[in-house]
């Protein structure tokens, strides 16, 4: 298993192990979505303020994913995505 802190967000994470994000926001609702290299959404939570929700996922390829905000939540919302790399360099 694999645990990410609710306050850390790595770049890289290994394939075929068990992933638990801590998921929460410090301002408003957002959404936390994980898609794979090819598009596909393979995992959602809500982010919520003042509430934590566990999200596991097992990356079972290599490749880059990408986390959004799947929530309109203010003026930034379209910047918040994050690309990770799985079981590759970075
Ligand atoms: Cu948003």
């Amino acid at each position: 298993m694999y645990y990410v802190p609710r306050l850390l967000m790595p770049s890289h994470f290994p394939v075929n192990r068990r992933i638990i994000f801590e998921v929460t926001s410090r301002d408003v609702n957002h959404g936390f979505g994980v898609y794979d290299p090819q598009g596909h959404l393979i995992a959602q939570v809500q982010a919520m303020p003042d509430y934590v929700n566990y999200l596991e996922v097992t990356f079972h390829q290599p490749g880059r994913y990408t986390v959004r905000c799947l929530e309109y939540c203010g003026i930034g919302h379209a910047m918040m995505e994050k690309t990770i790399s799985v079981g590759v360099s970075r």
